[in-house]
């Protein structure tokens, strides 16, 4: 039997805080050594000229969540599964994803999640772990289920402060901050003013003015901005630890950054649709406009170099897809039809497959960040941030070996027909980048290599996340009452 399953010989390997010249020896879908020379193993990849890297992490992305009315999807299908969106992320050189389940008003947080685990099982070509939404924060939600449901791995919660049928009020999000507190839990908010953008689509609905361009209108910087800061203020008060998601403007990024300069326990995540996308794309003929609706919506110029400032400098803690899978056919963005108003037009565009190559690309190829802060930034933090790390988000003795090996000079030119998602488009179509992810590795196997897909479906497994690292400093007691680490460390 030889020494190693797995030799990836001559590479580049690059972590959140150095690089070296060195061979990457794995055994049992785990790095076991990492040393200059290494012999002895099943099979060799040749990785010279190459950058080996941590697979990359995509904290935030939807994959199957049932259809509802009142959200963001406006009722539209998803559609991508754990298969498609795995099989597309692992492509992309993510090899760990973190979707969400979500608990619908009236509905158990339980049964959410339990319908979530069913939806998953058997389909994911990569490991995965859930964020919860909370709709509905009742008294047996917070007291009785959500404490079940860290211990068993589900330590990060989103709460909306929009969509009809999700948003809480100030009073509900100082309880869940309060309880995430107590549970050593990390929450997330979706930032924008309820009323405000209500009050603004009126108007414009009553003008007539319903085109997709006029999402962006209903929802200017002054609504993230508010809610952004309301959210901090909310935090504060609660005397806990938040993670403001998909920032888009640089009135929000001013916000996060005060707070943090003040101190505050804030953490932020924004997406490359915010980095390289405007509220132009949105006024394209016809209904074309509808393929970059999301929300928050993309802003303007500024926007994008402050975001960029963001991530080199600390601001930013991840960058994320948001991954919303909605086709752009009658199942998905054109369910209520061509002349339908934006305010039913689903939220959200897809990008599991393109986030890290293009972060690679407009930051890295383009010179605004390092390698190692692209490698924290696509994986390492995440890791960090969620209760996963170091076995994921890093290259090191012991972590499991997701691995994403980059051909640094690769130029792709980004066409949705090469894609492996299930969405019929992608808002990134004809965009040319440098570098792309050409042999992927999940806990040692090799699952994608050039166009082949070698993975097996169903070989992905759910991810117990451990104690978020901004709230690390809680301890989470079991009832014995010894603090509860990650399973993975004691396994
Ligand atoms: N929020 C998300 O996080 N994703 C899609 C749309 C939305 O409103
Ligand atoms: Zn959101
Ligand atoms: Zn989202």
């Amino acid at each position: 039997m030889s020494t190693f399953d797995l030799i990836i010989r001559g590479g580049t390997v690059v972590t959140a805080s150095d690089r070296s010249r060195c061979d990457v020896g794995i055994r049992d879908g785990k790095v076991v050594a990492l040393a200059d020379r290494l012999t002895d193993a099943g099979r060799i990849i040749d990785a010279t000229g190459r950058l080996v890297l941590p697979g990359g992490i995509d904290a935030h992305c939807h994959l199957d969540q049932p259809r509802a009315q009142g959200l963001a999807s406006g009722g539209a299908v998803m559609a991508d599964d754990f298969e498609s969106g795995t099989r597309s992320a692992a492509f992309g050189g993510t090899t760990t994803i973190i979707p969400f389940a979500v608990q619908h008003r009236g509905q158990s947080l339980r049964a959410a999640v339990a319908d979530y685990h069913r939806r998953a099982a058997g389909k994911a070509y990569v490991d995965y772990a859930f964020h919860l939404v909370v709709s509905d924060p009742t008294a047996a939600v917070l007291g009785q289920e959500l404490p079940a449901l860290v211990e068993a791995g589900c330590t990060s919660l989103k709460v909306y402060m929009t969509y009809e049928a999700m948003r809480l009020s100030d009073m509900q999000i100082l309880d869940v901050l309060a309880r995430a507190k107590e549970l050593g839990a990390l929450v997330m908010v979706h930032a924008e003013n309820f009323e405000c953008l209500t009050w603004l689509t009126e108007k414009l609905e009553a003008a007539g003015k319903t085109a997709p361009k006029y999402h962006a209108t209903s929802r200017p910087m002054a609504v993230e901005r508010e809610a952004t800061h309301r959210a901090i203020t909310l935090a504060e008060i609660a005397d806990t630890a938040l993670l403001i998601v998909h920032v888009s403007g640089r009135e929000a990024a001013d916000e996060i950054r005060r707070a943090k300069q003040k101190g505050l326990n804030i953490r932020a995540e924004t997406c490359p649709q915010y980095l390289l996308l405007t509220e132009a794309d949105l006024d394209l003929p016809g209904f074309e406009g509808a393929k970059c609706m999301c929300s928050p919506p993309p802003r303007d110029k500024a926007s994008q170099a402050v975001l960029w400032q963001g991530l080199s400098d600390g601001l930013f803690d991840i960058l994320s897809s948001d991954h919303a899978p909605y086709r752009f056919d009658a199942q998905g963005k054109k369910l209520h039809g061509l002349q339908a108003p934006f305010r039913k037009v689903a939220n959200g565009i897809p990008g599991l497959e393109t986030r890290a190559p293009l972060l690679f690309s407009e930051g890295v190829a383009k010179g605004r960040i390092g390698l190692e802060k692209f490698v924290a930034l696509n994986s390492t933090n995440a890791a960090r941030l969620y209760g996963l790390y170091p076995r994921k988000g890093t290259i090191a003795v012991g972590s499991d070996a997701d691995i994403a090996i980059w051909d640094p000079e690769k130029v792709v030119t980004i066409r949705n027909a090469d894609l492996h998602h299930n969405v019929d488009y992608t808002p990134f179509e004809g965009m040319t980048v440098t570098g792309w992810p050409v042999t992927v590795l999940s806990r040692g196997e090799i699952i994608c290599d050039g166009d082949t897909l070698y993975g097996e479906k169903g070989k992905g497994r759910f991810l117990e996340c451990g104690v978020p690292g901004p709230v690390g400093a809680v301890s989470r007691q079991d009832k014995s009452g010894e603090r509860k680490e990650p399973s993975w460390i004691s396994a």
